[in-house]
Protein backbone atom coordinates (compact mmCIF):
# COMPACT_ATOMS: atom_id res chain seq x y z
CA UNK A 1 0.00 0.00 0.00
CA UNK A 2 1.79 3.41 -0.80
CA UNK A 3 2.36 6.01 1.94
CA UNK A 4 -0.19 8.82 2.42
CA UNK A 5 0.51 13.21 2.97
CA UNK A 6 -2.06 14.82 4.62
CA UNK A 7 -2.11 18.33 2.51
CA UNK A 8 -3.90 20.55 5.91
CA UNK A 9 -5.04 24.28 4.98
CA UNK A 10 -6.67 26.63 7.75
CA UNK A 11 -8.73 29.30 7.75
CA UNK A 12 -9.34 31.76 4.87
CA UNK A 13 -6.56 29.74 2.72
CA UNK A 14 -9.38 28.62 0.25
CA UNK A 15 -9.16 32.28 -0.90
CA UNK A 16 -6.08 31.90 -2.48
CA UNK A 17 -5.65 33.77 -6.10
CA UNK A 18 -8.99 35.56 -4.95
CA UNK A 19 -7.87 37.84 -2.96
CA UNK A 20 -4.39 39.90 -1.91
CA UNK A 21 -2.00 38.57 -4.89
CA UNK A 22 0.42 40.64 -3.30
CA UNK A 23 0.83 38.73 -0.64
CA UNK A 24 -0.24 35.57 -1.51
CA UNK A 25 0.24 34.99 -5.24
CA UNK A 26 -1.93 34.30 -8.02
CA UNK A 27 -2.35 30.37 -7.51
CA UNK A 28 -5.70 28.95 -6.55
CA UNK A 29 -5.60 26.52 -3.64
CA UNK A 30 -6.94 24.03 -6.41
CA UNK A 31 -3.90 24.85 -8.38
CA UNK A 32 -1.30 24.17 -5.42
CA UNK A 33 -3.45 20.81 -4.57
CA UNK A 34 -3.45 19.92 -8.14
CA UNK A 35 0.84 20.13 -7.88
CA UNK A 36 1.29 18.72 -4.96
CA UNK A 37 -0.75 15.76 -6.01
CA UNK A 38 1.31 15.08 -9.05
CA UNK A 39 4.70 15.34 -7.09
CA UNK A 40 3.04 12.76 -4.44
CA UNK A 41 2.06 10.41 -7.67
CA UNK A 42 5.25 10.80 -9.49
CA UNK A 43 6.93 9.55 -5.78
CA UNK A 44 4.72 6.49 -5.84
CA UNK A 45 2.83 8.61 -2.79
CA UNK A 46 -0.66 9.27 -2.40
CA UNK A 47 -2.10 13.17 -0.98
CA UNK A 48 -4.97 13.71 1.13
CA UNK A 49 -6.02 17.53 1.17
CA UNK A 50 -8.04 19.49 3.25
CA UNK A 51 -8.83 22.93 3.70
CA UNK A 52 -11.05 24.28 6.64
CA UNK A 53 -11.77 27.56 8.38
CA UNK A 54 -12.66 25.98 11.65
CA UNK A 55 -10.10 24.61 14.38
CA UNK A 56 -12.15 21.80 15.37
CA UNK A 57 -12.15 20.25 11.96
CA UNK A 58 -8.44 20.74 11.79
CA UNK A 59 -7.80 18.93 14.81
CA UNK A 60 -10.37 15.62 13.71
CA UNK A 61 -8.61 16.08 10.60
CA UNK A 62 -5.10 15.27 12.33
CA UNK A 63 -6.11 13.00 14.63
CA UNK A 64 -7.36 10.34 11.54
CA UNK A 65 -3.58 11.33 9.92
CA UNK A 66 -2.50 8.95 13.49
CA UNK A 67 -3.12 5.46 11.74
CA UNK A 68 -3.64 6.95 7.65
CA UNK A 69 -0.49 9.20 6.67
CA UNK A 70 3.24 9.03 7.60
CA UNK A 71 3.49 12.82 7.23
CA UNK A 72 1.63 15.82 7.27
CA UNK A 73 2.20 19.40 5.44
CA UNK A 74 0.27 21.95 7.05
CA UNK A 75 -0.09 25.36 6.74
CA UNK A 76 -2.76 26.34 9.73
CA UNK A 77 -3.13 30.03 8.79
CA UNK A 78 -3.65 32.40 11.66
CA UNK A 79 -4.36 29.51 13.86
CA UNK A 80 -0.12 29.26 13.84
CA UNK A 81 -0.34 32.19 16.03
CA UNK A 82 -3.03 31.09 18.41
CA UNK A 83 -3.96 27.56 18.64
CA UNK A 84 -2.68 25.12 21.38
CA UNK A 85 -4.90 22.59 20.15
CA UNK A 86 -3.92 22.30 16.71
CA UNK A 87 -0.24 22.20 18.33
CA UNK A 88 -1.71 19.26 21.12
CA UNK A 89 -3.39 17.28 17.95
CA UNK A 90 0.18 17.26 16.14
CA UNK A 91 2.09 16.02 19.30
CA UNK A 92 -0.26 13.41 19.45
CA UNK A 93 0.75 12.18 15.74
CA UNK A 94 3.66 10.16 14.99
CA UNK A 95 4.41 11.08 11.54
CA UNK A 96 6.26 13.63 9.84
CA UNK A 97 5.29 17.16 10.45
CA UNK A 98 5.93 20.05 8.11
CA UNK A 99 4.46 23.66 8.65
CA UNK A 100 4.56 25.95 5.43
CA UNK A 101 4.02 29.65 5.57
CA UNK A 102 3.62 31.33 2.08
CA UNK A 103 4.30 34.86 3.39
CA UNK A 104 7.56 35.47 5.35
CA UNK A 105 5.84 35.55 8.87
CA UNK A 106 9.03 37.26 10.11
CA UNK A 107 8.52 40.12 7.80
CA UNK A 108 5.29 41.06 9.07
CA UNK A 109 3.74 41.97 11.97
CA UNK A 110 4.52 41.06 15.18
CA UNK A 111 2.03 38.63 16.17
CA UNK A 112 2.68 36.41 13.29
CA UNK A 113 6.57 36.00 14.35
CA UNK A 114 5.58 33.15 16.87
CA UNK A 115 3.70 29.63 15.65
CA UNK A 116 2.59 27.33 17.94
CA UNK A 117 3.08 24.60 15.31
CA UNK A 118 6.84 24.96 15.00
CA UNK A 119 7.86 23.71 18.23
CA UNK A 120 6.31 19.83 16.88
CA UNK A 121 7.33 20.64 12.81
CA UNK A 122 10.23 18.53 11.65
CA UNK A 123 10.88 21.36 9.07
CA UNK A 124 9.05 25.04 8.75
CA UNK A 125 9.32 27.10 5.00
CA UNK A 126 8.09 30.77 5.59
CA UNK A 127 8.48 32.78 2.59
CA UNK A 128 9.11 30.75 -0.64
CA UNK A 129 4.88 31.61 -2.27
CA UNK A 130 3.09 28.75 -2.31
CA UNK A 131 6.27 26.90 -3.82
CA UNK A 132 6.53 26.17 -0.19
CA UNK A 133 3.86 23.55 -0.25
CA UNK A 134 6.25 21.64 -2.58
CA UNK A 135 9.14 21.95 -1.52
CA UNK A 136 7.82 20.40 2.07
CA UNK A 137 6.39 17.38 0.07
CA UNK A 138 9.64 16.81 -1.50
CA UNK A 139 11.63 16.85 2.00
CA UNK A 140 8.50 14.36 3.09
CA UNK A 141 9.10 12.09 -0.25
CA UNK A 142 12.86 12.26 0.22
CA UNK A 143 12.41 11.19 4.15
CA UNK A 144 9.38 8.70 2.97
CA UNK A 145 11.58 6.71 0.89
O1 LIG B 1 1.76 33.17 5.10
C1 LIG B 1 0.94 32.31 5.37
O2 LIG B 1 0.79 31.28 4.72
C2 LIG B 1 -0.01 32.51 6.57
O3 LIG B 1 -0.14 31.25 7.23
C3 LIG B 1 -1.32 32.95 5.99
C4 LIG B 1 -2.36 33.33 7.04
C5 LIG B 1 -1.77 34.31 8.06
O4 LIG B 1 -2.70 34.54 9.09
C6 LIG B 1 -0.47 33.79 8.65
O5 LIG B 1 0.03 34.76 9.54
C7 LIG B 1 0.54 33.52 7.57
C8 LIG B 1 -3.56 33.98 6.39
C9 LIG B 1 -4.18 33.17 5.30
C10 LIG B 1 -5.10 34.05 4.54
O6 LIG B 1 -5.13 33.58 3.21
C11 LIG B 1 -5.63 34.41 2.26
C12 LIG B 1 -5.32 34.09 0.98
C13 LIG B 1 -5.77 34.89 -0.03
C14 LIG B 1 -6.55 35.99 0.25
C15 LIG B 1 -6.85 36.31 1.54
C16 LIG B 1 -6.40 35.51 2.56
Amino acid sequence: MSKTVFLINGPNLNLLGKRQPEIYGADTLEDVTARCEALAQAAGLGVVAMQSNHEGEIVEFIHNARHTAEAIVINPGAYSHTSVAILDALQAYDGLVFEVHISNIHKREAFRHHSYISSRADGVLAGFGVEGYELALRRAISLLA
